[in-house]
């Protein structure tokens, strides 16, 4: 079936701000408390969706969510006009308002896990937004996820788009991070690959010491359940809990796959060789042969696959069938990376080109080109079926661009999430985005 990947980016909010919420991923510790410019990062985000549209791949845009969250500030009894709301916050607890103006919902990689039609046991389309609950800042993003994918695939005949997951540590899910699908051509039938981090219900599976893993093996069970997928297709695979320890807090930050390709880390896997060789098994029953791209330790050491983000790249099917690696600057400044780059590309490997791109604003808080983009394979008559008004074209880009210009700051600072004039100017910037993209209703913010 003829079928093409969407890559769903994250438009970036804002408030974009740098508040060290999340434990176990670098970046965001160590740029802590620095100034951040969301106009910037807004701007660069665009640039990348612009260039990957007139490179003639599919592209649409994911809209940001509403900031600060109200809601969790209220709920944890700061009252008042919402004024009253910020400065108390402020005052007694800086870092709960910081949660509450998380930059977090750009990673739309997070947003949700995605099977295709071709996957699924009824035909549609099948979403699970991901209940992200093992960081405080990030396990309120699935209301607001839910309600953004039912906006753009609500048509019930072509998609499902099913409740989070019980937002229990038992079932910590952070979607489509630790998920990747391979298959002989898009619209094929796949094989759907789950990689967790931990087992809640057997205590003697292997797990990381120091930083927490957040994908558990019950949650991506769940999920394979509640999209029909077919077992003989699924397979389960247990990342390394020492690369969770060295700041891998998603299985995307050290592999990626697409079509028949897997490229990896050596040390990505609690077992490589058995998870290769179930991939290779579930492949061939679905006519694909697989081919891993393996990258030792001795090219490149998880540390600076860590600090480049080489494994958080796009890896894209071109029109001609060879594939590109879209990779931030960052793996352009590491040697190790770089070397390894150059050496790849014209090898007679299956990665045929690069593309880089400055995404620093992102890459900042721990957010590489992967991650800033959520996959959705849709046929021609599902992608007719979406919502049409988020798919980016010149047009829209312009558009967005001068919106971005007309209401985001330059900087922010930890101190101006106590600034009540930022939230109306968030309010606003909001409203005028859901005129853009044709969503009325998009966002409840009551
Ligand atoms: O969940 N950073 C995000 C980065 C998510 C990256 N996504 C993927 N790997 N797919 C996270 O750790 C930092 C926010 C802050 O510190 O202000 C943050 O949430």
């Amino acid at each position: 079936m003829n079928a093409r990947e969407y890559n769903f980016d994250g438009l970036v909010g804002p408030s974009h701000n740098y508040a060290g919420l999340s434990f176990g991923n670098v970046a965001s510790f160590n740029n802590v408390r620095s100034a951040s410019n969301p106009r910037q990062a807004a701007l660069q985000g665009l640039a990348k969706m612009r260039e990957l549209a007139a490179r003639g791949y599919a592209q649409a845009v994911m809209p940001p969510q509403g900031r600060p969250n109200f809601r969790l500030l209220r709920r944890l009894g700061f009252s008042g006009t919402d004024a009253d709301v910020l400065a108390r916050a402020w005052r007694e607890a800086p870092v709960i308002l910081a949660c509450a103006y998380s930059a977090a919902p750009m990673w739309t990689a997070n947003a949700a896990t995605v099977s295709p039609s071709a996957d699924t046991l009824d035909g549609r389309v099948h979403f699970t937004a991901a209940n992200l609950n093992n960081k405080l800042h990030r396990s309120e993003e699935y209301v607001q996820a839910t309600r953004t994918l039912r906006a753009i695939f609500g048509n019930g005949d072509r998609f499902v788009v099913h409740d989070a997951l019980p937002p229990v540590p038992a079932f910590g899910d952070e979607g489509a991070a630790n998920h990747t699908r391979f298959a002989a051509g898009h619209g094929a039938a796949g094989v759907e690959f789950f990689v967790y981090g931990r087992v809640e219900f057997d205590p003697s599976a292997p797990a990381p010491k120091k930083y927490p893993a957040r994908q558990t093996l019950e949650a991506s069970q769940a999920i394979a359940r509640l999209h029909g997928l077919d077992p003989a297709r699924t397979v389960f695979a247990s990342q390394n809990p020492d690369v969770i320890d060295q700041g891998v807090f998603h299985n995307d930050v050290i592999a990626v796959g697409n079509g028949n390709v897997l490229f990896y880390h050596e040390q990505a896997f609690a077992d490589e060789a058995g998870t290769v060789d179930a991939l290779r098994r579930a492949l061939a029953g679905v006519e694909a042969d697989l081919v891993p791209v393996r990258v030792a330790g001795s090219q490149v050491p998880v540390a600076d696959a860590v600090a480049s983000y080489l494994f958080n790249s796009q890896l894209l099917t071109r029109a001609d069938g060879r594939m590109a690696l879209v990779v931030p600057h960052e793996c352009r400044e590491n040697a190790a990376v770089s070397s390894y780059l150059n050496g790849m590309v014209g090898s007679g490997g299956p990665i045929e080109e690069l593309v880089e791109f400055d995404l620093r604003q992102s890459m900042r808080n721990g957010g590489g080109p992967a991650c800033l983009r959520l996959r959705v394979v849709l046929t021609e008559e599902e992608a007719a079926a979406m919502h049409g008004g988020v798919i980016m074209t010149e047009t829209l880009y312009a558009r967005l661009v001068a919106w971005v210009e007309k209401h985001y700051r330059d900087r922010i600072e930890p101190k101006d999430l106590a600034d009540p004039q930022l939230a109306i100017e968030c309010a606003a910037a909001l409203e005028e985005l859901t005129r853009i993209l044709e969503l009325p209703g998009l966002y409840d913010l009551s």
